[in-house]
């Protein structure tokens, strides 16, 4: 079933983590001999590198932030020789200095390893063909999902972004079967294909999409105008990059690959760690890479652990579909809210992920107001006006939110289109 599994000979629970806190001590004795950064850090706290033993001791690290990656930036925190490692990659952060994460030959191929099993989750074996139009370049995207194609010995299209023309002909003569790419893009995409007549071309049969936030909502958008099954994908540039966790057959969250990563889930606000089934921040161990292993890195993604049984037959513990990001949260006239509750509420509406959030304030007070497209239909509905359906849209939110934006609806295709990661929100609030 799933050939790229550690996990298959540590079934059991007892079994990873006993595996776990092996990879985990050898990793902390790692980095307290090759980093001074967790040398000082340990020592500050009377931490020994003999001192963890086992999962139980992990709360005995310091957490890291990306501010500690950014001061540490470019070399700080590379636990090995420079002559060791063999690549870079860098996270999309427009703002501050990027993060650059190093990677010896050993940790690509572990890369890869957690992209194929990826891929072969999403039913992806020998006899597909992967269409990666995920970026190429700094962005891990592109690369992870090549090297897991690779591994699982697919036929490999390294389209990267952008080109859309290009990439809906290769799909149809090259007879694509898995497409990997950002779910807005996707959505793009599948836009294209149903206005070019060419739905009856594509082969595809299923989707790795991730990079971004996304809902179920859209996830069923997607499934349908494609004719595929959807499979979320998560990761961050600092961890590895995409294959951090993936989804199964279940399609009901995405396993973590924690015979190479830990995850736990903490409040945000105190850094308490909480209990299996609590929505908080995720963090991250890496305990089996050697040139950039972050230890108990705060992801400021938001999220829920569970290890309920799944019908995949996957024992790897399940993340959920992000909720949002500690630092995304927009807090508008004092009111928290996050950019998936607006897409929720859009898409239940019948509407596309086509929105944006814009934020702003006049005279000391928050304006909010929501972009959103028109399907085509209610584009050339008469029978329903505009503004009836904006009040409609004003109404839901309300109710989902607690607060109105102001909810305009424009024409299809009104809003600019993006080949990576959306643009979703728009906060001249920071300017
Ligand atoms: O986005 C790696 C990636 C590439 C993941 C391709 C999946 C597919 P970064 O550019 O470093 O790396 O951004 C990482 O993107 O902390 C999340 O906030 C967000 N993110 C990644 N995957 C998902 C997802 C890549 N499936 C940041 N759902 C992370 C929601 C996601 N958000």
């Amino acid at each position: 079933m799933n050939y790229y599994q550690e996990e298959m000979e540590c079934a059991s629970r007892e079994k990873m983590r006993e595996l776990q806190g092996e990879r985990l001590a050898k990793t902390v004795r790692h980095v307290y001999e090759n980093v001074p950064y967790y040398r000082r850090m340990m020592d500050e706290r009377n931490v020994a590198p003999g001192d963890v033993k086992s999962l139980d001791d992990l709360p005995k690290l310091p957490f890291l932030t990306k501010n500690d990656l950014r001061d540490a930036y470019p070399y700080g925190l590379l636990a090995v020789p420079l002559t060791d490692a063999v690549r870079i990659q860098s996270t999309s952060g427009t703002t501050g200095r990027r993060v650059v994460a190093f990677y010896t030959q050993g940790d690509i191929d572990l890369w890869d390893e957690c992209c194929a099993r990826a891929i072969v989750a999403a039913g992806g074996g020998k006899d597909d063909v992967v269409h990666v139009s995920y970026g190429y370049g700094l962005f891990t995207g592109g690369p992870g999902l090549n090297g897991g194609s690779h591994k699982v010995g697919s036929l490999t299209l390294p389209m990267s972004s952008g080109n859309t023309e290009r990439q809906i002909q290769f799909m149809c003569d090259l007879g694509s079967t898995i497409l990997c790419c950002t779910p807005s893009y996707a959505a793009y995409l599948a836009e294209n294909i149903a206005s070019q007549g060419l739905r009856g071309q594509i082969k595809l049969k299923a989707g790795i999409f991730g990079a971004e936030a996304w809902s179920e909502e859209m996830r069923a958008d997607i499934e349908k105008s494609l004719g595929i099954k959807a499979y979320d994908i998560y990761g961050l540039t600092e961890i590895t990059g995409p294959g951090v966790s993936f989804e199964c057959s279940e399609q009901t969250g995405m396993h973590v690959n924690e015979d190479h990563f830990i995850p736990e889930i903490i409040d945000p606000e105190t850094g308490a760690v909480l209990p299996e089934g609590s929505k908080g921040e995720l963090v991250f161990t890496c305990i089996s890479k050697t040139a950039f292993p972050l230890l108990r890195y705060r992801t400021r993604d938001i999220c829920v652990l569970s290890r309920k049984a799944c019908s995949c037959g996957r024992t790897l513990i399940k993340m959920s579909r992000l909720m949002g990001r500690s630092d995304d949260m927009l807090i508008i006239r004092g009111v928290n809210v996050f950019p998936s509750q607006i897409e929720a509420v859009l898409m239940k509406c019948g509407l596309t992920s086509n929105y944006q959030i814009i934020v702003d304030r006049v005279h000391h007070t928050d304006t909010f107001e929501v972009k959103v497209e028109m399907t085509p239909e209610m584009f050339s509905d008469t029978v329903k006006d505009i503004s009836t359906r904006e009040e409609e849209l004003v109404a839901s939110m309300r109710a989902m939110l607690g607060i109105s934006p102001k909810v305009t609806l424009v024409a299809p295709r009104d809003i600019a289109r993006s080949e990576g990661k959306a643009v979703r929100v728009i906060d001249r609030r920071k300017i």
